[in-house]
């Protein structure tokens, strides 16, 4: 065996389906490696942000690490902020780079691809991962491959693996399996029962459901736990889509002043706030009508556990979950469980001439649901994510909180790549300008999502904050005429007449990416932007709210 096929085989060990990368003359080695192999298929794009976004959606998407190859220099630094936003969201991303030999690195000339030193792409990398090892010592690879490895699925967050171009082919041991270090008993013991203690004493305790219950793989089990302690659960803005299969009353997404009022009163008015894995962010939190008292919440975050002045550290959330499930006894009889609240169930869906606006995008995709059953979403961030939030409670990656722009359609391909599932894709058409290229790698890697670009010919979201700049406004580019040359079939939508006829036929069609250009007149926006701009506003900028 050599050091790419162990390292390979650890990669499939820890629930990568596939490795999505870029080669470069400092990678091809390990390229060829992973090719002749065949240990894992290997996908190429375009540009190492979709290879970076689609890493990404893959790993969210079907739990496992996600696999990002690169060259060294050029490639890596051009993956910075897709890592970045994984770290954010915690993403289990594994970053491998190709890097220059230790025989080059000694030459004394100047290597092509080099920034400030050799080591200028591991310093920045530092900042973006929980841990890192250059392989450039086969007998030590093995046990450096697993501690990375493993520090990526414990913590959640993306690790650097530096593959010298002499090392993918030397001949290398098998990497070791993941050790599972079980927490202390005690701790976890006098943290469950005191958690229980302050949910039981509550008077309207509510449970959030955050995006660590996703990354670690916990739905059923928080649906069972639920279940017991029959407390309402919303969902985080992060947390969106999480839950949407299980057996359990979800009574919406909290999103402060920019959802649903009856959702924001529930939170806000509890006095025993369980965030499990919750990301506690500006989108939701800061947009609040009444500031959430954090100190009378109960955190479970990032491996400890915060309730008033306690601090109980190093608790996996997992490992809480369980010792919860085994102090409340499972319910007698099966709860009678009320229908999945969905806010836009009930919205009315026009099919005429007129314009389309973002919400009717939401009611057609509902009624295509209704029909044809859920497909999980790939958003990017924009007007498209908030539409998002009154499509129907199904699986949805998205930048929630880090915010990044291009995420969308490489996320889309991952999602696919990765399940199997066809996706459909929001986006905005300034998103889409920076990564909507990557569909045309879609066919290659046996995608055909359904793409909806939001073409409002606009930074929207950003207009609504800056309503007088010029420098918002965006070209009308004709995306449904690029769909052709890039593979796929393209519909222009002026009308919800238009909208729920091409939303029907791209549903029918298989095969090729289906895109359609949805024309909105800028200045129009969904029901929940304008909530959050609004409430933004309010809070942060009072001058522009008119509110002093
Ligand atoms: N660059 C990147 C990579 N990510 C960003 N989030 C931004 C810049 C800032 C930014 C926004 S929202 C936004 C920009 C430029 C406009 C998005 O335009 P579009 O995709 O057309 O969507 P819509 O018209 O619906 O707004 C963030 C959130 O600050
Ligand atoms: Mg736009």
């Amino acid at each position: 065996m050599n050091l790419t096929e162990s390292l390979l085989l650890a990669l499939k060990a820890r629930g990568a389906t596939e490795i999505f990368g870029i080669p470069g003359d400092f990678a091809l080695p390990l390229f060829r490696e992973i090719e002749r192999s065949a240990l894992l298929p290997l996908v190429t794009l375009s540009h190492e942000p979709g290879v970076g976004f689609a890493a990404d959606a893959a790993a969210r998407a079907r739990g496992g690490l996600g696999v990002a190859a690169v060259t060294y220099g050029a490639g890596a630094f051009n993956l910075v902020n897709t890592v970045a936003g994984a770290y954010a969201e915690r993403v289990p991303l594994v970053v491998l780079s190709g890097a220059p030999a230790a025989h080059e690195a000694s030459s004394g000339l100047l290597l092509h691809h080099q920034v400030k030193t050799l080591d200028s792409q591991w310093r920045l990398y530092e900042e973006l991962t929980v841990d890192r090892a250059r392989l450039d010592d086969a007998a030590k690879a093995p046990e450096q491959i697993a501690r990375v490895l493993d520090a990526a699925l414990t913590r959640s967050r993306p690790v650097y693996l530096e593959i010298p171009r002499d090392m993918p082919g030397k001949p290398c041991g098998a990497v070791p399996a993941t050790q599972h270090v079980p927490p202390d008993e005690q701790r976890l013991a006098a943290c469950a029962d005191e958690l229980l203690a302050r949910l039981t004493s509550a008077s309207r305790p509510v449970l959030m459901v955050g995006v660590e219950v996703r990354r670690y793989g916990l739905e059923s089990r928080i649906a069972e736990l639920a279940r017991r302690l029959a407390i309402p659960v919303v969902t985080s803005f992060m947390g969106r889509g999480l839950l949407a299969r299980a057996d359990v009353q979800l009574a919406g997404t909290y999103i402060g002043l920019a959802g649903d009022p009856a959702v924001s009163d529930l939170v806000e008015q509890s006095d025993g706030l369980l965030l499990m894995g919750v990301i506690v962010s500006d989108t939701n939190f800061a947009v609040s009508s009444k500031r959430i008292d954090m100190r009378s919440t109960i955190q479970v975050y990032d491996g400890n556990v915060h309730m008033g002045h306690h601090v109980y550290h190093e608790l996996p959330i997992a490992a809480l979950i369980d010792a919860l499930l085994a102090r409340v006894a499972p319910l007698e009889r099966a709860s009678t469980t009320r229908p999945t609240h969905h806010p836009a169930a009930s919205q009315a869906l026009s099919a005429d001439a007129s314009a389309v606006q973002p919400h009717d995008i939401s009611a057609s995709v509902n009624a295509l649901f209704r029909e044809h059953g859920p497909m999980p979403l790939a958003s990017d961030i924009g007007d498209c994510l908030f539409t998002a939030m009154d499509i129907e409670h199904t699986t949805l990656v998205a930048p929630g909180y880090y915010a990044t722009m291009g995420y969308g359609v490489p996320a889309g391909i991952g999602v696919q790549v990765a399940t199997g599932l066809r996706p459909i894709v929001m986006v905005g058409d300034g998103a889409f300008q920076m990564t909507g290229w990557e569909l045309g790698s879609a066919a290659h890697c046996g995608c055909d999502p359904i793409v909806l670009v939001l073409n409002n010919a606009s930074w929207e979201m950003l207009r609504a904050f800056e309503p007088n700049a010029k420098f918002n406004d965006l070209a009308r580019w004709d995306f449904a005429s690029m769909a052709a040359g890039m593979g796929g079939d393209g519909h222009v939508v002026n009308t919800t007449g238009e909208l729920v006829a091409a939303l029907a036929k791209a549903h029918a069609t298989r095969g090729r990416f289906q895109l359609l250009d949805i024309r909105i007149e800028p200045g129009v926006l969904s029901p929940t932007l304008s909530r959050f701009v609004n409430a933004v506003k309010r809070v942060s900028m009072p001058e522009q709210a008119g509110a002093r």
